[in-house]
């Protein structure tokens, strides 16, 4: 596959003082001489977010952060996100906590973007390691929508453009993981309450590159609107399939330190189950979105 492929389609920064190494073509990169745990200059975040555009998913290494500094540092780039099931670091809300000792975390392995089960999904998210599993593995990967758009055929780019999808928190949070006390049951009843079904663009434009993304995941995509029940579960089948090709991901091996950013927008993740019954304990901070919308800009 030519790397051209997936040239961005929107300047990149004249002057990028921070340096990246990117880890493919089509997505990653190493950002490297940035301290988070201070606060940043104007220009290291102008940088860090024109970084974010360009690569999708951008690691910090060697990181000392602790769960209220990686906050700040999140906030850099919008407001932040109360995950509605998830527990939280004690004192820092906005820090969720995927511990494998105290959450049944599988439903992370398999490929999702975050939070498409509301009507704005989040526009980023910020992983730290905690504790990373004695046996190795606990990998996570990144997949990019924008490559994996740009690799369709013409034909099938004409058939998706216009469609919408419905996003369902019931494929990834059941009542059989996630309500099995009282307490925990009735969290899960109110999210579910909460959040019904929603429609997105089976295609989302970027709405900062204006570049054009595939926008299904099998983590909460349930169906193709509008189209015969059998049509939509081939046509959504061989699109995640699609969408998660190696061509288009990358896989990062976790160091202690490191820090995963990545645009929510137009990726999907994969944390790869192959460690338990090791433990494993991350910290998210995840940064609010935007309404998605397609080609016609039509809303879901
Ligand atoms: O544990 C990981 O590596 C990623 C988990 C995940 O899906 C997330 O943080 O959104
Ligand atoms: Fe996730």
């Amino acid at each position: 596959m030519a790397s051209t492929a997936f040239a961005p389609s929107f300047p990149l920064p004249a002057n990028t003082e921070l340096k990246a190494t990117p880890l493919s073509p089509a997505i990653g990169a190493i950002v490297e001489s940035v301290d988070l745990s201070h606060p940043l200059s104007p220009s290291q975040k102008n940088n860090i977010h024109q970084l974010l555009l360009r690569h999708q998913v951008l690691f910090f290494r060697k990181q000392t952060i602790s769960p209220a500094q990686q906050r700040d540092f999140a906030r850099n780039f919008g407001k932040l996100h109360l995950h509605p099931i998830f527990p939280t670091v004690p004192d820092v809300p906005e820090a969720i906590v995927l511990d494998t000792a105290k959450n049944d975390l599988r439903d992370n392995a398999l490929w999702h973007t975050d939070v498409t089960f509301q009507q704005e999904p989040p526009m980023g998210a910020v992983l730290t390691s905690r504790l990373l599993p004695e046996t190795g593995g606990g990998d996570t990967l990144w997949a990019s929508g924008t490559a994996a758009y740009d690799a369709l055929s013409d034909g099938m780019k004409q058939r998706i453009d216009t469609l919408t999808a419905q996003h369902d928190f019931l494929r990834s949070f059941p009542v059989s993981r996630y309500g099995r006390t009282e307490a925990e049951l009735e969290k899960w009843a109110e999210t579910r309450n909460n959040f019904p079904p929603v429609t997105h663009p089976v295609v989302r434009i970027h709405p900062e590159t204006g570049a054009k993304a595939l926008f299904v995941n099998e983590g909460f995509t349930t169906e193709i609107n509008d189209i015969d029940p059998e049509e939509s579960a081939a046509l959504l089948s061989y699109l995640t399939r699609h969408a998660t090709r190696p061509e288009f991901s990358i896989r990062w091996r976790w160091e202690e330190g490191d820090v995963a950013f990545w645009d929510n927008r137009i990726t999907q993740h994969y944390a790869v189950n192959d460690y338990l019954p090791a433990r494993r304990i991350m910290n998210r901070v995840t940064i609010i979105g935007d309404r998605p919308y397609g080609p016609t800009r039509q809303e879901g």
